[in-house]
Protein backbone atom coordinates (compact mmCIF):
# COMPACT_ATOMS: atom_id res chain seq x y z
CA UNK A 1 0.00 0.00 0.00
CA UNK A 2 2.62 2.28 0.74
CA UNK A 3 4.82 1.21 -2.52
CA UNK A 4 1.49 2.88 -4.68
CA UNK A 5 1.24 5.60 -2.34
CA UNK A 6 5.09 6.52 -3.47
CA UNK A 7 4.59 5.40 -6.98
CA UNK A 8 1.63 8.13 -7.43
CA UNK A 9 3.87 10.71 -6.01
CA UNK A 10 6.30 10.00 -8.63
CA UNK A 11 4.28 9.70 -11.31
CA UNK A 12 2.66 13.81 -10.40
CA UNK A 13 6.30 14.64 -9.86
CA UNK A 14 7.22 13.93 -13.09
CA UNK A 15 4.36 15.17 -14.88
CA UNK A 16 4.91 18.30 -13.27
CA UNK A 17 8.47 18.84 -14.24
CA UNK A 18 8.01 17.94 -17.58
CA UNK A 19 5.25 20.62 -17.96
CA UNK A 20 7.64 22.91 -15.83
CA UNK A 21 9.74 22.45 -18.31
CA UNK A 22 7.73 23.13 -21.18
CA UNK A 23 6.65 26.56 -20.11
CA UNK A 24 3.19 25.71 -19.73
CA UNK A 25 4.12 25.70 -16.05
CA UNK A 26 4.14 29.11 -15.79
CA UNK A 27 0.61 29.79 -16.74
CA UNK A 28 -0.62 26.91 -13.93
CA UNK A 29 1.71 28.77 -11.73
CA UNK A 30 -0.07 32.31 -12.65
CA UNK A 31 -3.88 30.80 -12.95
CA UNK A 32 -4.53 28.04 -9.69
CA UNK A 33 -1.83 29.13 -7.01
CA UNK A 34 -3.72 27.20 -4.44
CA UNK A 35 -3.28 23.35 -5.88
CA UNK A 36 -0.65 21.74 -3.68
CA UNK A 37 2.16 20.30 -5.30
CA UNK A 38 3.88 16.93 -4.03
CA UNK A 39 7.54 16.95 -4.21
CA UNK A 40 10.18 13.90 -3.90
CA UNK A 41 11.85 13.77 -0.68
CA UNK A 42 15.55 12.65 -0.52
CA UNK A 43 16.98 9.84 -1.80
CA UNK A 44 17.36 7.13 1.07
CA UNK A 45 20.46 5.59 2.00
CA UNK A 46 21.66 2.36 0.34
CA UNK A 47 19.44 -0.81 1.38
CA UNK A 48 21.50 -4.08 2.81
CA UNK A 49 23.32 -6.20 0.13
CA UNK A 50 21.02 -8.98 -0.65
CA UNK A 51 21.28 -12.49 -0.18
CA UNK A 52 23.18 -14.55 -3.03
CA UNK A 53 20.88 -15.73 -5.37
CA UNK A 54 19.87 -19.22 -7.21
CA UNK A 55 21.96 -19.99 -9.69
CA UNK A 56 20.79 -18.86 -13.22
CA UNK A 57 20.10 -21.56 -15.95
CA UNK A 58 22.57 -23.35 -18.13
CA UNK A 59 23.65 -21.31 -21.40
CA UNK A 60 23.32 -22.56 -24.68
CA UNK A 61 25.79 -25.17 -25.96
CA UNK A 62 29.15 -23.41 -27.55
CA UNK A 63 29.98 -24.17 -30.80
CA UNK A 64 32.26 -26.99 -31.75
CA UNK A 65 36.07 -26.63 -30.95
CA UNK A 66 38.91 -27.37 -33.57
CA UNK A 67 39.54 -30.90 -34.64
CA UNK A 68 42.11 -31.72 -32.25
CA UNK A 69 45.57 -33.55 -33.17
CA UNK A 70 45.63 -37.37 -33.85
CA UNK A 71 46.30 -39.26 -30.91
CA UNK A 72 48.76 -41.55 -30.13
CA UNK A 73 48.24 -45.07 -31.20
CA UNK A 74 46.51 -47.66 -29.23
CA UNK A 75 47.84 -50.90 -27.77
CA UNK A 76 47.60 -54.15 -29.47
CA UNK A 77 44.49 -56.46 -29.14
CA UNK A 78 44.44 -60.17 -27.78
CA UNK A 79 44.35 -62.88 -30.06
CA UNK A 80 40.93 -63.21 -32.10
CA UNK A 81 38.90 -66.38 -32.38
CA UNK A 82 39.29 -68.91 -34.52
CA UNK A 83 38.29 -68.39 -37.48
CA UNK A 84 35.45 -71.47 -39.60
CA UNK A 85 36.85 -74.11 -41.03
CA UNK A 86 37.92 -73.32 -44.96
CA UNK A 87 36.38 -75.18 -48.03
CA UNK A 88 38.44 -78.63 -48.86
CA UNK A 89 40.91 -78.27 -50.81
CA UNK A 90 41.37 -80.20 -54.57
CA UNK A 91 42.69 -83.41 -54.69
CA UNK A 92 46.97 -83.75 -55.01
CA UNK A 93 48.30 -85.45 -57.94
CA UNK A 94 49.17 -88.73 -57.41
CA UNK A 95 52.39 -89.56 -55.71
CA UNK A 96 55.51 -91.92 -57.33
CA UNK A 97 55.27 -95.36 -56.61
CA UNK A 98 57.16 -96.75 -53.43
CA UNK A 99 60.32 -98.90 -53.78
CA UNK A 100 59.85 -102.42 -54.33
CA UNK A 101 60.02 -104.80 -51.30
CA UNK A 102 61.93 -107.19 -50.61
CA UNK A 103 61.36 -110.88 -52.32
CA UNK A 104 59.33 -113.10 -50.10
CA UNK A 105 61.02 -116.14 -48.21
CA UNK A 106 60.91 -119.40 -49.87
CA UNK A 107 58.13 -122.17 -50.16
CA UNK A 108 58.50 -125.42 -48.02
CA UNK A 109 60.23 -127.68 -50.88
CA UNK A 110 58.19 -129.88 -52.84
CA UNK A 111 57.03 -133.79 -52.89
CA UNK A 112 59.20 -136.20 -55.19
CA UNK A 113 57.58 -136.71 -58.31
CA UNK A 114 57.26 -139.95 -59.69
CA UNK A 115 56.08 -137.77 -63.04
CA UNK A 116 56.32 -141.30 -65.66
CA UNK A 117 53.98 -143.10 -63.49
CA UNK A 118 51.75 -140.01 -62.50
CA UNK A 119 51.39 -139.04 -66.52
CA UNK A 120 50.26 -142.29 -67.65
CA UNK A 121 47.50 -142.27 -65.35
CA UNK A 122 46.43 -138.71 -65.87
CA UNK A 123 46.37 -140.19 -69.62
CA UNK A 124 44.46 -143.39 -68.71
CA UNK A 125 41.62 -140.57 -67.10
CA UNK A 126 41.54 -138.25 -70.06
CA UNK A 127 40.35 -141.60 -72.24
CA UNK A 128 37.56 -142.56 -69.61
CA UNK A 129 36.35 -138.60 -69.33
CA UNK A 130 36.36 -138.59 -73.22
CA UNK A 131 34.64 -142.39 -73.33
CA UNK A 132 32.43 -141.14 -70.51
CA UNK A 133 31.49 -137.38 -71.83
CA UNK A 134 30.32 -139.32 -75.00
CA UNK A 135 28.48 -141.78 -73.03
CA UNK A 136 26.70 -138.48 -71.25
CA UNK A 137 25.30 -137.17 -74.37
CA UNK A 138 23.98 -139.90 -75.85
CA UNK A 139 22.21 -140.54 -72.54
CA UNK A 140 20.86 -136.62 -72.60
CA UNK A 141 19.53 -137.23 -76.06
CA UNK A 142 18.05 -140.65 -75.60
CA UNK A 143 16.98 -140.63 -72.00
CA UNK A 144 16.50 -137.58 -70.82
CA UNK A 145 14.96 -136.37 -73.93
CA UNK A 146 16.84 -132.92 -74.05
CA UNK A 147 16.50 -130.36 -76.96
CA UNK A 148 19.69 -128.45 -77.91
CA UNK A 149 20.21 -125.38 -80.67
CA UNK A 150 23.81 -124.58 -81.54
CA UNK A 151 24.24 -122.61 -78.11
CA UNK A 152 21.94 -123.88 -75.49
CA UNK A 153 20.58 -126.71 -74.13
CA UNK A 154 16.65 -127.58 -73.33
CA UNK A 155 15.60 -129.76 -70.97
CA UNK A 156 12.01 -130.77 -70.30
CA UNK A 157 11.33 -131.46 -65.97
CA UNK A 158 8.31 -133.63 -65.41
CA UNK A 159 7.59 -132.49 -62.49
CA UNK A 160 5.30 -130.41 -61.26
CA UNK A 161 6.37 -126.95 -59.13
CA UNK A 162 5.59 -123.68 -58.82
CA UNK A 163 6.99 -120.69 -60.66
CA UNK A 164 9.86 -119.87 -58.18
CA UNK A 165 10.68 -123.17 -57.18
CA UNK A 166 10.82 -124.32 -60.73
CA UNK A 167 13.25 -121.67 -61.43
CA UNK A 168 15.50 -122.54 -58.33
CA UNK A 169 15.78 -126.04 -59.65
CA UNK A 170 16.57 -124.70 -62.88
CA UNK A 171 19.22 -122.32 -61.54
CA UNK A 172 20.34 -125.17 -59.03
CA UNK A 173 21.82 -126.72 -62.29
CA UNK A 174 23.47 -124.14 -63.56
CA UNK A 175 20.79 -122.61 -65.95
CA UNK A 176 17.68 -121.27 -65.75
CA UNK A 177 14.03 -121.03 -66.95
CA UNK A 178 13.82 -121.92 -70.30
CA UNK A 179 13.72 -117.67 -72.00
CA UNK A 180 12.17 -118.33 -75.74
CA UNK A 181 13.74 -115.20 -77.59
CA UNK A 182 12.78 -116.44 -81.08
CA UNK A 183 10.43 -118.09 -83.16
CA UNK A 184 12.82 -121.01 -83.34
CA UNK A 185 13.76 -121.76 -79.95
CA UNK A 186 9.56 -121.42 -79.45
CA UNK A 187 8.58 -124.14 -81.83
CA UNK A 188 11.52 -126.23 -80.64
CA UNK A 189 9.93 -126.08 -76.46
CA UNK A 190 6.57 -126.71 -78.40
CA UNK A 191 7.26 -129.23 -80.13
CA UNK A 192 9.21 -130.59 -76.82
CA UNK A 193 6.40 -130.98 -74.96
CA UNK A 194 3.63 -132.00 -76.93
CA UNK A 195 6.00 -134.74 -78.06
CA UNK A 196 6.34 -135.87 -74.15
CA UNK A 197 2.26 -135.50 -74.18
CA UNK A 198 2.35 -132.60 -72.41
CA UNK A 199 -0.45 -129.53 -72.91
CA UNK A 200 1.73 -126.50 -70.93
CA UNK A 201 4.71 -125.53 -68.87
CA UNK A 202 6.19 -122.79 -67.19
CA UNK A 203 8.82 -120.88 -69.06
CA UNK A 204 10.88 -118.19 -67.54
CA UNK A 205 9.18 -115.07 -68.47
CA UNK A 206 7.57 -112.77 -65.26
CA UNK A 207 6.12 -109.77 -64.88
CA UNK A 208 6.32 -110.17 -60.68
CA UNK A 209 8.39 -106.76 -60.49
CA UNK A 210 6.23 -103.84 -62.04
CA UNK A 211 2.74 -105.31 -63.45
CA UNK A 212 2.56 -105.66 -67.23
CA UNK A 213 6.41 -104.97 -67.68
CA UNK A 214 7.46 -108.80 -68.40
CA UNK A 215 11.11 -109.57 -68.37
CA UNK A 216 12.85 -113.10 -68.94
CA UNK A 217 14.25 -114.97 -65.70
CA UNK A 218 17.67 -113.51 -66.50
CA UNK A 219 15.83 -110.04 -66.04
CA UNK A 220 16.63 -109.18 -69.56
CA UNK A 221 12.90 -106.88 -70.56
CA UNK A 222 10.80 -108.67 -73.49
CA UNK A 223 12.24 -107.87 -76.82
CA UNK A 224 9.40 -107.31 -79.84
CA UNK A 225 9.37 -111.09 -79.76
CA UNK A 226 6.53 -112.73 -78.51
CA UNK A 227 3.78 -115.29 -78.50
CA UNK A 228 0.96 -113.83 -76.58
CA UNK A 229 -2.30 -116.22 -77.23
CA UNK A 230 -5.43 -113.88 -78.24
CA UNK A 231 -6.80 -112.13 -74.97
CA UNK A 232 -2.94 -112.39 -73.34
CA UNK A 233 -1.42 -111.52 -71.49
CA UNK A 234 -5.17 -110.30 -68.92
CA UNK A 235 -3.59 -110.43 -65.54
CA UNK A 236 -6.72 -112.90 -64.45
CA UNK A 237 -7.90 -111.85 -60.84
CA UNK A 238 -5.25 -109.89 -60.76
CA UNK A 239 -2.66 -111.92 -60.13
CA UNK A 240 -1.12 -114.19 -63.21
CA UNK A 241 2.42 -112.52 -63.38
CA UNK A 242 4.04 -115.78 -64.74
CA UNK A 243 4.18 -117.63 -67.81
CA UNK A 244 3.75 -121.07 -69.68
CA UNK A 245 3.97 -122.07 -73.28
CA UNK A 246 1.28 -124.20 -74.44
CA UNK A 247 1.93 -127.01 -76.99
CA UNK A 248 0.40 -125.35 -79.69
CA UNK A 249 3.45 -122.52 -78.94
CA UNK A 250 1.24 -119.96 -77.49
CA UNK A 251 1.96 -117.81 -74.21
CA UNK A 252 -0.36 -116.90 -71.29
CA UNK A 253 0.20 -115.43 -68.08
CA UNK A 254 -0.68 -117.52 -65.25
CA UNK A 255 -0.65 -117.15 -61.38
CA UNK A 256 3.05 -118.38 -59.85
CA UNK A 257 1.78 -120.34 -57.34
CA UNK A 258 -0.21 -122.92 -59.68
CA UNK A 259 2.24 -126.33 -60.13
CA UNK A 260 3.33 -127.76 -63.97
CA UNK A 261 6.00 -128.99 -65.42
CA UNK A 262 8.66 -126.91 -66.73
CA UNK A 263 11.77 -126.36 -69.27
CA UNK A 264 14.88 -125.31 -68.11
CA UNK A 265 17.76 -124.31 -70.75
CA UNK A 266 21.69 -124.01 -69.87
CA UNK A 267 24.48 -122.29 -72.00
CA UNK A 268 26.11 -125.14 -74.13
CA UNK A 269 29.51 -123.62 -72.39
CA UNK A 270 28.54 -124.17 -68.88
CA UNK A 271 26.78 -128.02 -69.30
CA1 LIG B 1 0.63 -109.69 -64.24
CA1 LIG C 1 -3.77 -115.07 -68.54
Amino acid sequence: MRSDLVFLVSVISLTFLSLLRSGYAQHIADESCSVQILVPGLKGEAGEKGEKGAPGRPGRVGPPGEKGEVGDKGLKGSIGRHGKIGPIGSKGEKGDDGDIGPPGPNGDPGIPCECGQLRTAIGKMDNQVTLLTTELKFIKKAVAGVRETDNKTYLLVKEEKRYMDAQLYCQGRGGTLSMPKDESTNSLIASYISQAGLSRVFIGINDLEKEGSFVYSDRTPMQTFNKWSNGEPNNAYDEEDCVEITASGGWNDVACHITMNFVCEFDKENV
